[in-house]
């Protein structure tokens, strides 16, 4: 645990962010000391531990993990990276397929939870060996993880979920693993177009059994939702 440090940077990156936080007027499902909890849990100690890239390499199962998953590109790594207003915590990057491990970081110090960035899916231009034991260690992880207490299911907002987003949420539905979907990108669309895709995304979890109910909106760019996004983070694995 001595590895764990406040990164450098994350004052000024908080301060970029917290100009459009709460700003956009929407309607909060937690109160003023939820947000705060999970502000201040965010803020500090936060470490990237390991990469596993096959399921024995997997940490300890300490404490309760949330994991990130979603499509490659639908911005995964950039989610992370905003919620701890670390800007090279997670990698991102341009070239979708690249991250092929299962990504851990221990938040709080003592150690609280670990985030989990996941490898993504739908790659259609890896190889299909390699997308078969992506499909695999996916699987295996959010099946199998008794410490996961809930998954992020991410969706880029311009597009909705797409027939490679419902293979992974039945398999979540199948297996009753509780999941939560969050919109990313917002920051891309009209207002209008937020609308109708939050009300067809949140129309479509509500018919899904493990889903919840309800679906956040958020852009890592313009820090709309990471609020919200932290505390129900917090929430989770409280
Ligand atoms: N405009 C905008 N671009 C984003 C946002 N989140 C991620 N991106 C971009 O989308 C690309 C993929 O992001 P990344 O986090 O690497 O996706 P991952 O493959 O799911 O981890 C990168 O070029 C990011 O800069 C966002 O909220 N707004
Ligand atoms: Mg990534």
């Amino acid at each position: 645990m001595a590895a764990l440090q406040e990164a450098p940077g994350a004052q000024g990156a908080d301060q970029e962010g917290s100009a459009q936080e709460g700003s956009q007027g929407e309607v909060s499902s937690f109160d003023e000391d939820q947000i705060e909890a999970a502000r201040k849990i965010f803020a500090g100690p936060i470490a990237f531990l390991k990469s596993a890239p096959k399921l024995e390499h997997l940490p300890n199962p300490a404490v309760p993990e949330v994991a990130f998953a979603g499509r490659s590109n639908v911005g995964k790594s950039s989610l992370i990276n905003g919620l701890t207003s670390r800007n090279t915590l997670a990698r991102t990057s341009n070239t979708p397929g690249r991250t092929q491990e299962l990504n851990f970081f221990d938040v709080g110090e003592p150690l609280k939870f670990r985030l989990v960035d996941m490898p993504g899916y739908g790659f259609a231009k890896a190889p299909k060996d390699m997308q078969r034991q992506w499909r695999y260690l996916i699987n295996d992880y959010l099946r199998g993880r008794d410490v996961l207490k809930r998954t992020l299911v991410l969706i880029d907002s311009r597009h909705g979920i797409k027939e490679v987003d419902n293979e992974i949420l039945d398999m979540l539905d199948a297996a009753a693993v509780s999941y939560r979907i969050v919109l990313t990108k917002t920051d891309k669309i009209k207002a209008t177009e937020l609308a109708e895709v939050r009300a067809r995304t949140e129309a479509e979890a509500r018919k899904r059994p493990a889903a919840h109910p309800d679906i956040l909106a958020t852009s890592s760019e313009k820090g709309m939702g990471l609020a919200e996004l932290r505390a129900a983070v917090l929430e989770a694995v409280g």
